[in-house]
């Protein structure tokens, strides 16, 4: 897409407004400390009403390579001579940087997504700042491994590990939570002394560029954070995946994209992290506390409007309890106010896209077609005039179709869930576990033997028992089956960003 004629633009990247409704930016690639244009921009459009708010500038191959070869520059040239007590202090001036532009970061992961600036406020920019603290934390804690060998003389060996920065990291980022996530790969990969080129998703380019600015801010050296922006295929994101100059790349996104991903990666033996889609099941045991409940399930099924890679899109409730809690989250659900990100009372946002609605509704119409009880929603919500354009949809719940069914198979990443009954233990464990996709679970019961016994058999990589999107850096993330490779978090990101290298020193 080329900018359309006529279009006034502000060449200024940021605009200290606390509002959504900002006149249009123009995004360049952040390529070793400069602010770069191309000869060919897209256009960014609200989700909220459907405008034109960006005109973003798209990385060709030369703009690939030109940051690539910045961060291998910067791998051997001031960062890779700092100690990592001074590269920890860094990525905390990071930190800082970011809450000191909180209500500019704010401002634009809203206009980029539609989201409630409520949800923003409280989890996606304080996690963006988060993800550089704690990732410095724990790098000046590794442990080290260390042997006294003995050797055939009697003088002995001594062995110990050493952790050596895996290189150039590619990070191939979404939509949904783009400051968040994105943070959460280069955290740890600059922690660990590596250089990134970023390829944010091309529905979210504002902040991986304002975080440019910072890094610059803050004396981050040229070259370290690089952002490339454009697409996937025949674009920045496959340059950036096949460039040979890219030691390993660390993806989040769909599993289809993920194999692709896997394939460019396989060029080379590169190492891939790959964090991916989700069915996940929310198990509702009788004995739950109900209110909590309800109130955990409302925000695993609806919050960021369903698109929440852990999200819950198959809920499972004992039988003795399914009508009331169906009714209970109708109600619920029905009480959501869809608005505009910086209304206080707003706490459903859009999709992100109209061509992400196109296919959320796809789902809505199989679902009416095989059958569905529709308990609430199925459709598009009538909205006032001056946001008709938005990528709107209705938070929706469905009953009546079994596991078998598409809406119970296959990952919608919508505001909407399946609820089935269950009736016992086994049962539930089964259908939970009879899924292509293993990301995430919430078990709900006041029972902590079952919580325990119920946690242990369930093939996801993270399980909340009584909660949902309680999060700890420290622990492993990350996905069984078709929902990841690889575990990042806490000591776990660092067998992913670094390689350990073993010196063995005769006495
Ligand atoms: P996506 O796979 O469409 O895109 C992700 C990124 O990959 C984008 O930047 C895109 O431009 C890029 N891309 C697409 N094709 C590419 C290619 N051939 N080569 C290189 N790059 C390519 O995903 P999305 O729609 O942005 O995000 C939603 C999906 O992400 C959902 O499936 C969701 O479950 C998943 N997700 C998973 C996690 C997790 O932690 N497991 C977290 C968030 C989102
Ligand atoms: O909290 C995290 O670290 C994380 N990776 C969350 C993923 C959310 C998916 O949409």
């Amino acid at each position: 897409m080329r900018a359309r004629p006529g279009l006034s633009v502000r060449l200024l990247f940021h605009v200290p407004l606390l509002d959504t409704r900002m006149i249009m930016k123009e995004i360049r690639n952040f390529i070793d400390g400069a602010f770069v244009a191309t000869g060919k921009t897209f256009e960014k459009r609200s989700p909220v009403d459907g405008q034109v708010i960006a005109l973003v500038h798209e990385a060709g191959q030369a703009e690939v390579d030109a940051a690539v070869q910045a961060a291998r520059a910067a791998l051997k040239g001031p960062w890779g001579k700092l100690t990592v007590a001074e590269r920890a202090e860094l990525l905390y001036a990071v930190a800082d940087g970011i809450n000191r532009r909180f209500d500019e970061f704010l401002a634009a992961e809203c206009a980029d997504t539609g989201k409630p600036m409520s949800l923003a406020r409280h989890i996606d920019i304080p996690r963006g700042a988060a993800n550089f603290k704690v990732f410095a934390d724990v790098v000046k804690n590794v442990p080290t491994e260390f042997f006294e060998t003995p050797t055939p003389d009697g003088k002995g060996a001594l062995n110990y590990a050493v952790r050596r920065p895996i290189g150039v990291v590619g990070v191939i980022c979404p939509w949904n939570l783009p400051l968040l996530l994105m943070t959460w790969k280069v955290g740890p990969a600059l922690a660990c002394g590596n250089t990134v080129v970023v390829k944010p998703s091309e529905e979210t380019p504002q902040t991986a560029t304002l975080l440019g600015e910072v890094m610059n801010e803050v004396g981050v050296p040229k070259g370290v954070y690089n952002v490339v922006h454009g697409f996937g295929p025949q674009s920045a994101g496959e340059y950036v995946t096949t460039h040979p100059g890219v030691n390993a790349i660390t993806f989040t996104g769909e599993t289809r994209t993920g194999e692709v991903i896997m394939k460019a990666a396989a060029h080379g033996a590169r190492p891939v992290s790959l964090e991916m889609g989700g069915k996940n099941p929310g198990i509702i045991f009788a004995d739950c506390d109900f209110e909590a409940a309800l109130e955990g399930t409302m925000r695993s099924v609806f919050a960021n409007c369903g698109q929440v890679c852990l999200g819950t899109e198959r809920l499972y409730v004992e039988r003795p309890i399914f009508e009331r809690f169906v009714e209970a989250l109708k109600k619920s659900a029905e009480n959501l106010k869809l608005g505009r990100p910086e209304d206080p009372e707003t706490n459903l946002g859009p999709l992100i896209s109209h061509e992400h609605r196109r296919k959320v509704l796809s789902y809505y119409e199989k679902a009416k077609a095989l059958g569905a009880t529709v308990v609430t929603g199925g459709g598009i919500p009538d909205m006032p005039p001056e946001l008709a354009g938005g990528s709107w949809i209705q938070p929706t719940i469905w009953t009546g179709l079994g596991d078998d069914s598409p809406i119970a198979r296959e990952e919608i990443f919508g505001p909407c869930t399946l609820i089935q009954p269950f009736d016992d233990e086994d049962e539930v464990i089964a259908r939970a576990n009879d899924t292509d996709y293993g990301l995430a679970c919430s078990i709900w019961t006041k029972d902590l033997s079952r919580a325990h016994r119920v946690a242990g058999q369930i093939e996801a990589g993270l399980v909340w028992v009584n909660s949902w999107f309680l999060r700890d850096l420290r622990t492993p993330f990350g996905g069984m089956k078709q929902s990841g490779i690889g575990r990042e978090g806490g000591v776990h990101s660092l067998e992913f960003y670094t390689e350990l290298k073993n010196i063995c020193v005769k006495l």
